[in-house]
């Protein structure tokens, strides 16, 4: 087990479009054990390659009982919109409201090197698409309008310098609890449409 180092906003490689993956290797399925390991040591339900340090195209998701590697994952169906107060692992304590597809369905290849599709709904939809987005070197504060992104920012200057080197380590038994919603948005409570 190999919890490692998440990088935070300021960090060059979160915005890097990462470079799609030639061959799945042990290296590889050694990297996605050790996301996993830090994606839940971390309390989070997705990671994206970028968050550890590396530029492979690929990501890990695990909400409720589905829980998957993406290597080089493609959006290939979306349905409805859903609004969600989104964080991410990388910018700790910041929150902000994101209008997303309600369903996704993503392709992708396998740990086993064989393509497979999944789809997701409401929070696994939108984690797939925050993950996605991470690939490309885009940042959920990105999704945000104006005002909701400067906030979004001034939160993020309260928080930043707890991050030496731009980077987040966790202990051992480091939950990161949420103190309190450092809020970057007016929208006063979650939203689905009907598909
Ligand atoms: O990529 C990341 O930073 C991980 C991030 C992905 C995400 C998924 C869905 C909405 C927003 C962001 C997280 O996992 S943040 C933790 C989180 O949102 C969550 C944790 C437990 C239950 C529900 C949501
Ligand atoms: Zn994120």
């Amino acid at each position: 087990m190999a919890v490692l180092p998440i990088t935070v906003l300021g960090s060059p490689v979160l915005r890097q479009v990462t470079t799609p993956v030639a061959e799945v290797t042990d290296e590889l399925r050694q990297l996605a054990a050790d996301m996993f390991d830090t994606m839940r040591a971390a309390e989070g339900v997705g990671l994206a390659a970028p968050q550890v340090g590396r530029t492979e195209r690929m990501c890990v998701v695990e909400v409720g009982d589905v829980a998957a590697v993406l290597i080089n994952p493609e959006i290939i169906a979306r349905e409805g919109k859903i609004k969600w107060e989104e964080g991410c692992l990388s910018i700790p304590e910041v929150f902000g409201w994101v209008e997303r597809s309600a369903v996704v369905k993503v392709r992708a290849i396998g740990l086993d090197g064989q393509p497979f599709e999944l789809e997701g709904r409401e929070l696994l939809a939108v984690c797939i698409q925050h993950e996605l987005d991470h690939l490309d070197g885009k940042l959920f504060i990105d999704h945000l309008s104006f005002l909701n992104r400067r906030k979004a920012m001034n939160a993020w200057d309260d928080e930043k310098d707890k991050y030496p080197g731009l980077l987040r380590i966790l202990k051992p038994g480091d939950t990161d609890e949420p103190k309190g919603r450092a809020a970057a948005s007016d929208a006063p409570a979650a939203h689905h449409d009907a598909l």
